[in-house]
């Protein structure tokens, strides 16, 4: 009996995860429970590649690494290897890696989030720190691990409880090689604008998009950014009010302190699929994080309840999403 017991115990303990909800209203979400523990170790794996700066080995490896475990879920994988051009005219090879639930759906929504490291530390406080690569476990790392998590979610509901609808996964290359302080806004976002102009699948389009940039650092708000206000503000609407409605609504703040940020959302929106970007503000200082481009942007400064608010709010939308 004993033995039985503790065979019973085993998942549990693996993945740290408790089974029960616990919301201090009385709503019952269809949603399962996002397990941090999971997100974070998916982080922890990215970050030990190393910075994830094109052309370099880490690089490559931690996009193999995205592809497999997306894989390793059941989705389908597609990938757009592309060749571009720095805005100093250094050449780079990019991988956005797309991975698709129900990839036959006609219905789909998109999550999507970048998975390159900044090159260079330009906003440490320290100068002699500016030309080392930004290890980007917020910046970079944090997105990819909720939807990872989210994507193990999906596959792991019986029949009973499965999304109908389809659901894309989109890893951005690219997105952070820009020209600091510049107007040249061109030079961000490399690799959502080549799938702005060239879809992984032809003639592929989704419901909305909702789009992830720094979601695990300590200290951090979400507020309602203005490009996302501008092109879809429903979409707004759908993920604050889910995350209010489960009891997240301290890291989902209605204040206007949102900033108009240049993103990957802005090449989905542009690309005619209305999308937002849930990008972290520093909660005391407004703006982005202060690990932002910092070589303090390292495992030790994400907080697993703010990657906790985000993951369970995100599934709070899938589940609620109707068919
Ligand atoms: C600009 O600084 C113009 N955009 C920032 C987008 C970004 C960089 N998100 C994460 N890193
Ligand atoms: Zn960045």
């Amino acid at each position: 009996m004993r033995k039985i017991l503790y065979l019973l115990f085993i998942p549990l303990l693996m993945t740290g995860c408790k089974e029960v909800k616990n919301h201090t209203t009385d709503y019952v979400s269809p949603a399962p429970e996002f397990c941090v523990d999971s997100a974070y170790a998916y982080m922890e794996n990215q970050c030990a590649f190393g910075p994830r700066i094109m052309n370099s080995a880490a690089h490559d490896s931690c996009g193999e690494y995205i592809a497999q475990k997306f894989k390793g879920f059941g989705l389908t994988i597609y990938d757009q290897y592309a060749d571009s051009k720095l805005y100093d005219g250094t050449p780079i090879k990019m991988r956005n890696i797309i991975a698709s639930f129900n990839p036959e759906a006609a219905e789909r929504i998109l999550i999507s989030g970048h998975w390159d490291s900044r090159q260079w530390a330009d906003n440490d406080p320290e100068e002699a720190n500016h030309n080392t690569p930004v290890l980007a476990a917020n910046d970079g790392a944090s997105s990819i691990g909720v939807m990872i998590e989210i994507a193990r979610q999906l596959q792991l509901q019986a029949d009973s409880n499965k999304v109908q609808i389809g659901v894309d996964f989109i890893c951005w290359d690219a997105e952070d090689s820009g020209e600091s302080g510049s107007a040249n806004e061109s030079s961000w976002c490399l690799g959502s604008q080549y799938w702005s102009g060239i879809r992984h699948v032809d003639g592929y389009t989704a419901r909305y998009g909702i789009n992830l940039d720094m979601v695990g650092g300590r200290n951090t708000v979400f507020y309602r950014e203005q490009y996302s206000m501008a092109y879809a503000p429903a979409v707004v609407d759908k993920v604050w009010g889910a995350a209010h409605r489960i009891g997240y609504g301290k890291y989902f703040s209605y204040e206007d302190k949102g900033g108009a940020i240049t993103d990957d959302h802005l090449q989905v929106n542009r690309g005619g699929i209305p999308c937002i970007d849930v990008i972290g503000s520093d909660k005391e200082k407004g703006g982005f994080p202060s690990t932002w481009h910092t070589i303090y942007d390292t495992m030790e400064n994400i907080d697993k309840a703010v990657l906790k608010a985000v993951g369970q709010t995100m599934l709070e939308v899938i589940f609620t999403e109707q068919k």
